[in-house]
């Protein structure tokens, strides 16, 4: 399956939701009237599009009908599908896999779960398919069988990886794999962590320390601090999203689980309201399901039929 078919299939549970609920709430009637502005906003909100996002699409689609411009419920999901993509394409795009910067050091983060160390694989895969070579940093030392997942991972993608013993520092581990990058020559460094919950404040100050660690060896690094949503968490991953954006500067945003979700609207308020890139959207378990995001296939996901 192509990268666009996976992205498609990643979204139709969100797709189904958005026209499902749409035709059967139009069934029936011959032409579509203002009542469609209550239908809307139901469904766009239970896709975790957010209240801005969907009073904005609505405002439009409104202005459409009432011209009579919009007579049928495919005249309507195409409008939405451009109107999204309007509203996406303002966002810069994503440059994670071309940052050459070498050793190119990702710090990856997220709460609990997200789907961090599977990311994290499948990333690793994608910089090796494009020749560069990458050293995994075990610095998830926190969780029993943390450091063995990751293990598991860097066998499968054949690459380099560094570890400690479960429960020791993980500032040293990721000083010790950027060390290491930089000794072997490696292009790419991928730092997996320990899921922390936003709020707690000694875990985040633990990442600062990390940041300030891997910055004694190399004085820009880490140079992409990636930050892991869980797709199924919806207007949640938007508060995370806040919260982690405060306290470290993330350059990126792979949104996970989009396949197991009707909330795949969430990406436009994180999209237009935190400013950063998404980079990937995950749709499955599997090495290949992380598929680069694009507004267009997004767009055309959640509303072609
Ligand atoms: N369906 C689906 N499952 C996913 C996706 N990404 C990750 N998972 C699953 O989510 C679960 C958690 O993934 P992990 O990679 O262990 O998550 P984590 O953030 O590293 O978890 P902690 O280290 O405990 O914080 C696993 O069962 C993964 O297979 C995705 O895009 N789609
Ligand atoms: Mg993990």
């Amino acid at each position: 399956m192509g990268f666009l078919d996976k992205f498609k299939k990643g979204l139709k549970k969100t797709q189904n939701r958005i026209a499902e609920g749409l035709a059967t709430a139009l069934l029936g009637e011959k032409e579509i009237d203002d009542s469609i502005e209550e239908v809307l906003e139901e469904v766009l909100l239970e896709a975790d599009v957010g209240v801005e996002a969907t009073e904005e699409l609505i405002e439009s689609i409104v202005e459409k009908v009432s011209r009579r411009q919009l007579k049928d419920l495919q005249a309507v999901l195409n409008a939405l599908k451009g109107q999204v993509v309007d509203m996406l394409s303002v966002s810069e795009r994503s440059h994670l896999l071309e940052d050459n910067r070498k050793p190119l050091v990702v710090l990856v983060v997220g709460v609990n779960g997200v789907g961090k160390t599977t990311t994290i694989g499948k990333l690793a895969k994608k910089y090796i398919k494009m020749g560069k070579t990458v050293i995994l940093g075990a610095a998830d030392t926190f969780r029993a069988a943390a450091i063995e997942q990751l293990e598991i991972w860097a066998k499968k993608v054949n690459c380099d990886l560094v570890k400690h013993k479960e429960g020791s520092d993980p500032s040293a581990v990721a000083f010790d794999t950027v060390k290491a990058a930089v000794s072997r020559g490696i292009d790419v460094a991928i730092i997996d962590t320990a899921g922390r919950l936003h709020t707690k404040e000694n875990l985040m100050k633990q990442l600062e320390k990390m940041k300030r660690v891997i910055s004694k060896v190399i004085t820009d690094a880490p140079q992409r601090v990636v930050l892991v949503l869980d797709a199924t968490n919806g207007q949640n991953a938007l508060n995370q999203a806040k919260e982690f954006q405060k306290i470290t500067g993330i350059t990126d945003i792979i949104l996970t689980k989009l396949d197991g979700t009707a909330k795949g609207g969430i990406i436009l308020p994180i999209v237009r309201q935190l400013n950063v890139p998404v980079a990937f959207v995950g749709v499955g378990e599997k090495e290949d399901d992380l598929i680069p995001f694009d507004p267009e296939e997004y767009a055309r996901g959640l509303f072609e039929v």
